[in-house]
């Protein structure tokens, strides 16, 4: 974050409401443009409030992001801004690439995205010319069917500009949760260890079958033959929710989420949730989720509890207990091994009790940061104790008197050369039309969280956001009618909500704005479960719906 305020000589944010939702980054990002004239293009179909420093904003249509940066690329080439040396030292498939690329004119791209000719030839020149630009996004891209494809095609904008392991460039995805990189970073996805080690590779197998003392007996990976840990890839959340009903997923232990809150389609998260046979819930409020639990545990807040949190730019940082545990509630941590402990017991004669790790005996927070430094390369050399000492350190750290990496790539990437992707343009799975013709896009504001278990219980938040609001166009306000009026009722082919409008040209005619923090009117009644093919994120940002008045 540093280098990139301090060195980008420009910025595209593409899909990132930053000042609201990434407020600290924001405030570095708009001094960057105010006080070192810093060049600013933001692509987002709604006005949001880092558009008043921008250079240049273009308003594209929801979902036609491909369109648009192919479209710059189109452009970039026909001025010849590339950066040929980067290109031919640093990576392949170019000559594929630049095919594709080439199929998207201005003209064209115009008529997708919506975006004026002349403000395509205007950003494609601000980010060619001014080198580096950084490029930075979050849901507005990812929260699609082709949320992959489009964080791809940033990755070959940037190689194509030679933008790559530098201060001042990159591709810079702004992570959400205060801690969601290091639940990634801990292995918490479905086809990995920590730090990326692949449940389906033997060697990696073996190390934390070893570790751990864990046996499910011999088997067949890759042609060899392997004992240990379990190689078979998990389901992601948005899998493991659906197949409740086909009998796939039959208890789930949630700690940290409220599905019902933040699910898409929430009527059929509701109808899971009645079928499963057991729901354990460890939170620390009694969540819309709550109803459907059998077992509710109380963990602890933030507040309440030491260890680390791994944020959006790889780095490493302590939190400190600052209030006594509340009432019953327990350590997250300690609840964790409490359980585990107990499968354990009825698992014996398969754990090897030698094993180094295999007790869940865990004095403190720090030993379990131990067995973190042993068994997980990128993050061998983070110590509490370094961290106590002030150093700043962002993996990879493989070793106790490692620095720390703040910029990846700079000499290669990790496959070695850098590939080029070609991406084609795919609409969205459910667009307007007679039935539902406005666009619906979801997300937050800047006064609550999530599901707003924890913002709602703010007494001053609440006085200046107290209820869920539809952002609607004052155009598409005067075809309703809208007049002193103002509750609307918002419905998809899923469901329907019903909430106050909020009158403002910062959305455009044709499409609303909801969130999802208050659940008498949660977005997620009416959105859908179209996935990305590949991560299996949502289509969050784009449904069907109809507006009316109440
Ligand atoms: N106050 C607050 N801050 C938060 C959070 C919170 O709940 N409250 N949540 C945190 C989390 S977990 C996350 S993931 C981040 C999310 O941070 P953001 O992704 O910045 O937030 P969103 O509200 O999802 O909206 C992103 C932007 O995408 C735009 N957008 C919608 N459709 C499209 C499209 O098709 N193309 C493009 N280019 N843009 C589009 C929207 O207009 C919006 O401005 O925020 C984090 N910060
Ligand atoms: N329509 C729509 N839906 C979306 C999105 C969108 O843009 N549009 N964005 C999606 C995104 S990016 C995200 S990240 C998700 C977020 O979805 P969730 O993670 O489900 O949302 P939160 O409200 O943050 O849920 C966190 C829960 O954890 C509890 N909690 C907080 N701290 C602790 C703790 O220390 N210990 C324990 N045990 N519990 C704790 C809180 O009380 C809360 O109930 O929503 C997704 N859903
Ligand atoms: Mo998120």
């Amino acid at each position: 974050m540093d280098d990139v305020a301090k060195y980008a000589k420009a910025f595209f944010i593409i899909g990132s409401n930053t000042t609201e939702q990434h407020p600290v980054f924001g405030t570095m990002l708009r001094r960057a443009v105010k006080f070192r004239g810093a060049k600013l293009v933001v692509a987002d179909p709604r006005r949001i409030d880092i558009t008043d420093f921008a250079t240049l904003h273009l308003r594209q249509r929801p979902g036609t992001d491909i369109a648009l940066i192919n479209g710059l690329m189109y452009i970039i080439l026909e001025k010849g801004w590339q950066d040929q040396a980067f290109i031919d030292e640093r990576t392949e498939g170019f000559d594929e690439f630049k095919a594709t690329v080439m199929q998207y004119p201005p003209d064209k791209v115009s008529e997708t995205t919506g975006i004026p000719v002349e403000q395509l030839y205007e950003a494609a020149e601000i980010i060619g010319v001014n080198k580096p630009t950084a490029v930075m996004w979050a849901m507005g891209i990812t929260q699609h069917i082709v949320g992959v494809r489009n964080v791809m095609d940033l990755g070959n904008l940037q190689m194509l500009l030679g933008n790559m392991g530098k201060p001042g460039g990159g591709v810079n995805p702004l992570r959400g949760q205060n801690n969601v990189q290091g639940a990634c970073d801990m292995g918490g996805l479905p086809n990995v260890f920590t730090a990326y080690q692949s449940v389906t590779n033997p060697e990696v197998i073996e190390k934390f079958s070893k570790a751990w003392g864990l046996d499910s007996g011999p088997r067949t990976v890759d042609g060899k033959t392997v004992r240990g840990l379990s190689s078979t890839v998990g389901l992601t959340v948005t899998e493991m929710m659906p197949g409740i009903l086909y009998g796939r997923t039959h208890s789930l232990y949630i700690l940290g989420e409220d599905p019902v809150m933040s699910d898409p389609d929430t009527k059929h998260i509701r109808h899971c949730l009645e079928q499963i046979d057991f729901l354990l819930l460890q939170e620390i409020f009694p969540s819309e989720t709550s109803v459907y639990a059998d077992v509710l545990l109380p963990g602890v807040t933030f507040a309440e509890k030491t260890g680390t949190f791994t944020n959006t730019e790889r780095r490493v940082q302590m939190v400190r207990k600052a209030i006594p545990t509340q009432g019953d509630a327990r350590d997250d941590w300690w609840i964790i091994s409490q359980i585990a402990k107990r499968i354990l017991a009825g698992t014996s004669e398969r754990v090897q009790t030698e094993a180094p790790y295999s007790s869940w005996d865990y004095a403190d927070q720090s030993a379990i940061m131990s067995e973190i430094n042993a068994l997980t390369p990128s993050y061998g050399g983070i110590t509490h104790k370094r961290l106590e000492a002030g150093e700043r350190l962002q993996w990879p750290c493989p070793t106790a008197d490692h620095p720390g990496t703040p910029i990846l790539h700079t000499k290669q990437f990790t496959r070695g050369r850098g590939k080029f992707a070609p991406i084609d343009h795919v609409p969205p799975a459910e667009r307007p039309d007679d039935d539902y013709p406005m666009l619906l896009s979801t997300g937050r504001v800047l006064y609550h969280w999530h599901g707003g278990q924890m913002t709602r219980r703010a007494k001053g938040l609440m006085e200046v956001y107290g209820e869920a609001l539809i952002e609607m166009n004052p155009n598409d306000a005067e075809k309703l009618g809208l007049n002193g009026k103002n509750m609307v009722r918002v419905t998809s082919r899923r469901g329907m909500i019903e909430a106050q409008a909020w009158v403002t040209d910062r959305v455009p005619p044709g499409m609303v704005y909801a969130n999802f923090h208050f659940p008498n009117a949660s977005a997620n009644e009416l959105t859908h479960a179209s996935l990305d093919p590949v991560a299996k994120i949502p289509e969050y940002k784009i449904s069907a719906v109809k507006v009316e008045l109440v």
